[in-house]
């Protein structure tokens, strides 16, 4: 693996090295933190950061800000804080939240949606998990004091349920531009957002510009420990600092994490297309498989979703066995396995889970 590397010694001495594991494939939010990264957390410079004074923290934000050319960025300590702030900040209770049904914020965030922000998802089926406009302009509300007002749309870049796929530029183009007309915020769950960047050949500040806010993980293909950010106007920002601080995300020396999250985002983008490979060669190998099909196209970034159903057995079944094995994955529903790759995978493990999931299959 290239990039920026991980001392062996590291690496042995994690309990997730010893055993038999072959691959964790779960998720990219397994990967442990960088030599570098854990080098840049024992010498941060902190401070307390709820009074705005940890210098660290203070950086990170500034970059990201940067990185994304909007005018400010918050830290948050997960995706889904990162995404329920959001949504507080542009909706009020009893409002709706379009969304594609299978989005992270309709279906692994708790509820958060209706249970903190007292909003109703109102969603639409996309195959590939990403929403056109014509999907989403019937969902509008009309405006009329007896119905329940849309508040927000949100979409999700790359789509993790679905597989991974990513938002083309002139669909997101259209669809924000098109509730912006019609008076409505686009929130952006971009937790994987520089994986959607690499597939498209773009820079992140590309292709989140028209979107109102945007929600990014330091945590997943990046490699930090810990971490999302928002970005945002200032005044987005400032609103979402007390709103995180609601909601008992407001952090003291928070500049270990950050120091981290500095690394993250300035060494690990550059290595994501390695991730990419690596699903390729994931996908091919297990689209061999009697029984086994992968939409090829549909492998777009780090996430390989693949139908089990001409195996006679369930996603579960299959992984199950496969955790046995040492290749952890889960179900992404009845009949489809998901797979993520990442900084902690290589070809060489990556080539044993996929004989491992023939010889499971097989028999
Ligand atoms: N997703 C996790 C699981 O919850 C499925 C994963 O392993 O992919 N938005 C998107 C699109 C995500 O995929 C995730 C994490 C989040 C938000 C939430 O991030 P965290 O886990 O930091 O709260």
């Amino acid at each position: 693996m290239s990039g920026p590397t991980a001392s062996s010694s590291t690496r042995d001495a994690d309990p997730q090295s010893a055993g038999k594991l072959v691959a964790d494939l779960r998720s990219d939010t397994v990967t442990r933190p960088t030599p570098e990264m854990r080098r840049a957390m024992a010498e941060a410079i902190v401070g307390d950061d709820v009074y705005g004074e940890d210098p660290t923290m203070n950086r990170l934000q500034h970059r990201a800000a940067e990185i994304f050319a909007r005018e400010a960025a918050l830290f948050v300590p997960s995706g889904s804080m990162g995404n329920l702030i959001a949504i507080k900040v542009w909706t009020h209770h009893g409002n709706e939240v379009i969304c594609d049904q299978r989005g992270h914020i309709n279906q692994m965030e708790m509820a958060s949606v209706a249970a903190i922000s007292g909003c109703l998802p109102h969603t639409a089926y996309s195959p590939d998990g990403i929403l056109t406009w014509k999907m989403i302009e019937p969902l509008i509300r009309p405006k009329i004091y007896y119905r329940a007002q849309t508040g927000l749309i949100s979409m999700e870049n790359s789509h993790s349920i679905a597989g991974g796929t990513v938002l083309q530029q002139d669909n997101a183009d259209e669809i924000c531009d098109r509730a912006h007309e019609a008076g409505l915020p686009v929130h952006l769950d971009g937790a994987r957002i520089f994986n959607a960047a690499v597939a498209l050949g773009r820079n992140v500040k590309e292709i989140t510009s028209k979107f109102d806010s945007v929600t990014f993980c330091l945590s997943k293909g990046l490699g930090a420990p810990v971490g999302s950010m928002l970005v945002g106007s200032r005044d987005f920002v400032e609103k979402a600092r007390a709103i995180r601080k609601m909601v008992g995300g407001g952090m003291r020396q928070s500049g270990v994490l950050a120091a981290a999250g500095l690394v993250a985002l300035e060494k690990m983008p550059e290595r994501l297309h390695e991730d990419h490979a690596n699903a390729r060669f994931l996908a091919q190998g297990l689209a061999r498989i009697p029984g086994v099909k992968v939409d090829l196209p549909r492998v777009q970034t780090n996430i390989v979703n693949s139908d089990v159903s001409g195996t006679g057995r369930t996603a579960a079944e299959i992984c199950t066995e496969l955790g046995k094995q040492g290749v952890l994955c889960a179900p992404a529903d009845a009949q489809t396995i998901r797979m993520v790759t990442h900084y902690d995978v290589d070809r060489a493990a990556l080539e044993r889970a996929i004989a491992t999931f023939g010889k499971i299959v097989k028999h």
